[in-house]
């Protein structure tokens, strides 16, 4: 499904990140920065061992921040490796430390003077975020970047799930036909 915001394009679709080619795809990573199970553990096993070696020179990632490093075999030119917050039950801060890992991406994105990035659902997997909450704060962290000046002239949420995608292109429909031209 594809959705046009401040005359940029905002695509969602049903897949794995892993094969998308963007200018960057986001991962879900931890503070270490380690690799793991789930998109993180797909990107690094996709992406070959370039990607971890930066990562191990970075060494770490606050919660709520992302940083970028090469794509290794991936189709994608970066890997930006964004850390949400893990849930524990909504009064720790965690919406707002969701939308700071979107946005430092974005931001990060821009720095790089990249035009189009790919983000999975951060923190709704082993992270245990309730995706219904996730969602939102993930497509108006995403619009209120593009309503900005910005190199992103192309965003993508890609969800491992039917049930997801559903959910965000519903919840994409709802908040665009309120905000956007
Ligand atoms: N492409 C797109 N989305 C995917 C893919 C894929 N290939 N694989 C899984 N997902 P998770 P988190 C979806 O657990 O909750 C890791 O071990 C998945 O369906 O990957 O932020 C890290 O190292 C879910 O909707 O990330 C951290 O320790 C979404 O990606 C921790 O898990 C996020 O699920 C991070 O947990």
């Amino acid at each position: 499904m594809e959705f046009e915001a401040y005359g940029r394009k905002v695509e969602v679709i049903h897949g794995d990140i892993t094969k998308v080619e963007a200018d960057a795809i986001v991962n879900a990573a931890n503070e270490g920065l380690r690799g793991g199970g789930g998109v993180d553990g797909a990107i690094h096993r996709a992406g070959g061992g370039a990607i971890m070696a930066e990562c191990r020179k970075i060494g770490r990632c606050p919660t709520g921040s992302a940083v970028i490093t090469t794509a290794g075999r991936l189709p994608a030119r970066y890997v930006i490796h964004a850390v949400g917050p893990i849930w524990r039950g909504g009064n720790s801060g965690e919406p707002e430390l969701l939308r700071s890992a979107y946005e430092t991406s974005l931001r990060l994105a821009k720095e790089h003077g990249l035009k189009s990035i790919a983000f999975p659902s951060i923190s709704t997997g082993a992270y245990g975020f309730p995706l219904e909450k996730a969602c939102p704060i993930a497509i108006k962290a995403v619009l209120d970047h593009l309503a900005g000046k910005t190199s992103l002239e192309r965003v993508i949420f890609v969800l491992f799930t039917k049930d997801d995608y559903e959910t965000y292109v519903n919840q994409a429909r709802d908040l665009l036909s309120g905000r956007a031209s």
